[in-house]
């Protein structure tokens, strides 16, 4: 006979479902004693049969509904102890990643673009590598120009296709010739890029740097309506109202030609009074010479007139942010680069 109490005995010392399978075919699997019983009552008389197979039906049953209390909870605790070791400590420290961000230049670039698109200007940054023709000749520079010097300009060994050697573009004014003849006529379009010069580094001066170049022509347009552009445009890029000075400048792609000086209303913290910043130089411009327009293949017959300037972006950033040397923007130090990410 089956003693129920030995097997929830042996249960009971079950510690895991390796254990609890042993145990289920001992007492109910095809070979268990139970199981066993069952078929050994074949033998027995009708009544001796009805007396045992109650018997055995409950000790059957009682030691099915343990083992299946013990499955459950034996399941149970594999279930958390494998929770438990899955668990993520989310208030552990990870290892430090080095986020990166824009370079001041870049978000000022983007912040003069976002400003020349609420004014209606195209935006188009062009290549860096350029032509001598697109450099110089398209806007009326010869190419006697001191400013073809290799002591002023960076030549590249690879050639154009009428085997001059390309060069890096000194300004963004050699894409004048490129916008008139994409657009065509009327014409409001910036381009805000790099630029480069063999250049006598200073405070002021990098030998890559960033310009914004503007070209606007139309009918009738004056340098009234130019200097109030400027005045516009540069309180914008700058955030603040800006007072130009316009100085003659000499630029053979301009007639007049133009230099902006520009200085803005500034606190001194050693005075503790407002006055007005010094004056720096940031913007070359003026009326478009008709050779320029000729030169893209417009009929100066016809009454175009109009306005190109180029920002000195690097600077215009300088000013803005109190830096008192535009080399930091390129010199690679990340403590400079960090704070201002
Ligand atoms: C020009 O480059 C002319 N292409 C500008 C122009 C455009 C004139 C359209 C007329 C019509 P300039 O060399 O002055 O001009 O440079 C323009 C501005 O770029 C300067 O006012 C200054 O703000 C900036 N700049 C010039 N050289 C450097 C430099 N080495 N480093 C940083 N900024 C510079």
């Amino acid at each position: 006979m089956i003693d129920v109490k030995v097997a929830k005995t042996e249960l009971e010392k079950v510690a895991n479902l390796e254990q609890l399978e042993s145990f289920f075919q001992q007492y109910l699997g095809k070979n268990g004693s139970i199981t066993l019983a069952f078929k050994q009552m074949g033998s027995l008389s009708p009544e001796e049969k009805k007396s045992l197979g109650q018997e055995l039906t409950e000790a059957k049953n009682q030691v099915a509904e343990a083992y299946e209390a013990k499955q459950k909870e034996l399941s149970i605790e594999q279930i958390n102890a494998q929770l438990n070791a899955d668990i993520v400590d989310s208030s552990l420290e990870t290892a430090h990643v080095d986020q990166g961000s824009f370079s001041l230049l870049t978000n000022i670039r983007r912040d003069a673009e976002e400003v020349c698109k609420s004014m209606g200007f195209i935006i188009e940054y062009g290549t860096e590598v350029v032509t001598k023709f697109e450099n110089f000749e398209s806007v009326n520079i010869p190419l006697t120009h001191p400013a073809t010097e290799m002591h002023d300009t960076i030549y590249l060994q690879d050639k154009d296709l009428s085997g001059e050697n390309l060069i890096l573009r000194t300004h963004t004014s050699s894409m004048q010739n490129y916008l008139i003849q994409k657009y065509g006529l009327p014409l409001k379009a910036v381009v805000p890029s790099r630029v480069y010069r063999y250049e006598n580094m200073d405070a002021h001066h990098d030998v890559m740097f960033y310009q914004l170049e503007g070209i606007v022509v139309d009918k009738n347009l004056s340098v009234a309506h130019f200097k109030d552009m400027m005045e516009k445009l540069l309180s914008a890029l700058l955030h603040k109202k800006v007072e130009t000075r316009m100085r003659p400048g000499y630029f053979p792609f301009v007639e007049p030609g133009f230099e902006i000086d520009a200085r803005y209303e500034i606190y001194n913290q050693q005075t503790g009074k407002k006055e007005l910043s010094k004056r720096i130089e940031l913007v070359g411009a003026g009326m478009i010479h008709p050779n320029v327009l000729k030169n893209a293949g417009i009929d100066t017959n016809e009454w175009w007139s109009g306005f190109a300037f180029g920002i000195g972006i690097s600077r215009l950033a300088a000013m803005r942010y109190g830096i008192k040397d535009i080399r930091y923007f390129t010199n690679g130090d990340l403590r400079f680069a960090k704070s201002f990410a």
